[in-house]
């Protein structure tokens, strides 16, 4: 899974090989036709002259035979792909049984927002980013949102695309049959980054699953009374970062940015741009502008030990 993250012709879930023969069909289909047109294309060029007379094209109504034929062949091949299209579209669909678990994804310039919906306790609801945790065979009712530009959720492994439009709720879902991480991928061109809008689907056993969604919904713990370059970190971020970012238990409680409540149990930061280290996390926080250009965080000019006492700070955030 990871030698090639977006390979798609290997699928790990109902919905993934629901649609794998049509993809293959179709690349089937696609190269025997180039091949055939190739083919007829090199015979006319190289067809002996002698054999065309000009003169007699009119008359002869026999060259026209190819064309009935092409445009028969053509119509033939367009009308089963396309009712071979329609079935597979039904099956990939097809809601199945009653989703196991509800997820709300929202895709924004350049990140995604996840979040773990509970009807029967709305106490449990949960916001996370860019890492989607799923039990493994369960099927993962995920609705998509545009929350600024068009994007398009992507699992290769786990199946097609889905639009993400702003001001509409698509629909799609998740199962995967096998432990793994699977990349997703930002599949509708949506700016300057769309590049760098990555995630990370984590397939887990029912019982990892339980234990990632417990830590999930603790909140930090009340600070510490001891001075320390956290304690330290922790008052400048309420100031500098929480108009933006959220860190439940805390009043950092913005939502422009990434949920950090729990950023440190994250493999990657900036949607699979860098990897999750203390290192990384202080050349974010520094410069954020010149990792991802352009990205909606600014370079909020701190001090050194600025950076230092928010870095410590962040990785009490697990
Ligand atoms: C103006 C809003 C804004 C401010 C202020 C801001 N951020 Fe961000 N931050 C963002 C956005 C937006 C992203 C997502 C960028 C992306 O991935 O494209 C982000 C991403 C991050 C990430 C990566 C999270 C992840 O899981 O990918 C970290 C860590 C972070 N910010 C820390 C900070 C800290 C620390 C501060 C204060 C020093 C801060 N931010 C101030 C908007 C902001
Ligand atoms: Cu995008």
């Amino acid at each position: 899974m990871s030698d090639f993250p977006l390979n798609y012709l290997t699928g790990y879930g109902a919905r993934a090989l629901a649609i794998l023969p049509l993809t293959k069909g179709m690349i089937a289909i696609s190269s025997i036709v180039t091949l055939v047109v190739a083919l007829l294309l090199l015979g006319a060029i190289f067809r002996s002259r002698a054999a065309f007379d000009p003169r007699g094209l009119v008359q002869d109504t026999g060259p026209l035979r190819w064309v009935y034929l092409g445009a028969a062949l053509t119509v033939a091949a367009l009308a089963g792909v396309l009712v071979w299209t329609m079935t597979t579209m039904a099956a990939a669909v097809r809601t199945g049984p009653e989703a196991a678990l509800s997820l709300e994804v929202t895709g924004r310039q350049w990140w995604w927002e996840v979040r773990y919906l509970d009807r029967a306790h709305p106490s449990n609801i949960f916001t996370t980013a860019n890492e989607i945790h799923i039990p493994i065979g369960k099927f993962v009712r995920v609705d998509l949102r545009g929350g600024d530009v068009s994007h398009s959720f992507w699992v290769p492994a786990l199946g097609g695309k889905t639009d993400m439009i702003p001001g509409q709720v698509n629909t799609t879902w998740l199962q995967a049959d096998k432990v793994g991480s699977y990349r997703g991928q930002c599949s509708e061109y949506c700016g300057k980054q769309h590049a760098h809008m990555a995630f990370t689907v984590i397939a887990e056993s029912e019982a990892q699953f339980e234990a990632w969604r417990t830590a999930q919904l603790r909140s930090v713990a009340p600070a510490d009374p001891e001075p320390s370059a956290s304690a330290e970190g922790r008052a400048t971020f309420q100031t500098r970062c929480g108009a933006c970012h959220t860190v439940r238990g805390t009043s950092a409680g913005g939502r422009v940015g990434p949920d950090l409540t729990h950023v440190m149990s994250r493999g990657t930061i900036a949607a699979g741009t860098l990897p999750n280290t203390l290192g990384s996390l202080a050349g974010w926080v520094a410069d954020p502008q010149h990792l991802k250009p352009g990205a909606k965080m600014p370079v909020l000019e701190m001090s050194g030990p600025e950076i230092h006492s928010v870095t410590a700070y962040l990785a009490t955030l697990n």
